[in-house]
């Protein structure tokens, strides 16, 4: 296969079993012959990965939201242009747990930061640039942190409220219900083999789709 990259990206609330899937996806492209990049946001590339420890640290002193709104994107913008941006124009495939969408989800939904204020920021960092593809994975709130809190100490969002999660992915169910062609909805609630069914039928069609083009 040849040509440009796909950029995929894998959302939802904690504990829904992003970074399961990512894993099983990458295995599936690679069996297939694809370049894949692994990778997640708040992070990526070491500097990246710096500003993940500086906003997941739970801390006495209480976060500005707008603090935490522009260190998201300072991550971000050196994953993407270090990191992301490369490897799609070598043709690579990067599939990412977590990016812009997760700040329209957590910030904007969960905080209450407005949508014109991310996205000026997402046109800042990004220009045109979005996923090809989001996969969602769905499921009640309690059910993905059931599945997290197993792990033990909580960081710094995981401490919030239940209220704070549902909004959360309100936001997330209302994105991908206005672009239906970009966004697949998982319902994750299922057994991991049928979930990792579902993304690998999934990962199918677009492969076809990229050799098509
Ligand atoms: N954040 C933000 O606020 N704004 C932004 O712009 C961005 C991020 C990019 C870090 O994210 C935090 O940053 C995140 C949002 C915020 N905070 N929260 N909460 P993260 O992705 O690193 O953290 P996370 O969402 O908490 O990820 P997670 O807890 O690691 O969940 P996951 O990757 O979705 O799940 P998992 O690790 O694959 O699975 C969890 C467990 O469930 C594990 O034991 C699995 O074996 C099990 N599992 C998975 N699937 C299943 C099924 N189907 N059945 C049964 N058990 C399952």
């Amino acid at each position: 296969m040849s040509g440009r990259g796909r950029f995929i990206t894998f959302e939802g609330t904690e504990g829904v079993g992003k970074s399961t899937q990512l894993q099983q996806a990458a295995a599936t492209l690679r069996s297939a012959g694809i370049v894949v990049v692994v990778t997640r946001e708040p992070g990526g590339t070491p500097m990246a990965e710096a500003i993940r420890e500086l906003l997941l640290a739970p801390r006495a002193e209480a976060v500005n939201e707008t603090t935490e709104l522009l260190l998201m994107f300072a991550a971000r913008a050196q994953h993407l242009h270090t990191l992301i941006l490369p490897a799609l124009a070598a043709g690579q495939w990067v599939l990412c747990d977590r990016f812009t969408d997760a700040t329209f989800a957590y910030q904007g939904g969960g905080r209450g930061v407005s949508t014109d204020r991310i996205e000026q920021l997402e046109t800042l960092v990004q220009g045109d640039m979005r996923p090809d593809h989001v996969i969602l994975l769905d499921a009640p709130v309690e059910v993905g942190m059931a599945r997290a809190r197993k792990r033990g100490e909580l960081d710094r969002f995981e401490q919030e409220a239940i209220a704070f999660f549902e909004r959360i992915r309100a936001v997330y169910l209302d994105r991908a219900s206005k672009s239906p062609a970009q966004y697949r909805v998982i319902n994750a609630v299922q057994p991991l083999d049928s979930v990792t069914e579902q993304v690998t039928l999934l990962l199918r069609e677009i492969i076809s789709e990229a050799m098509t083009d």
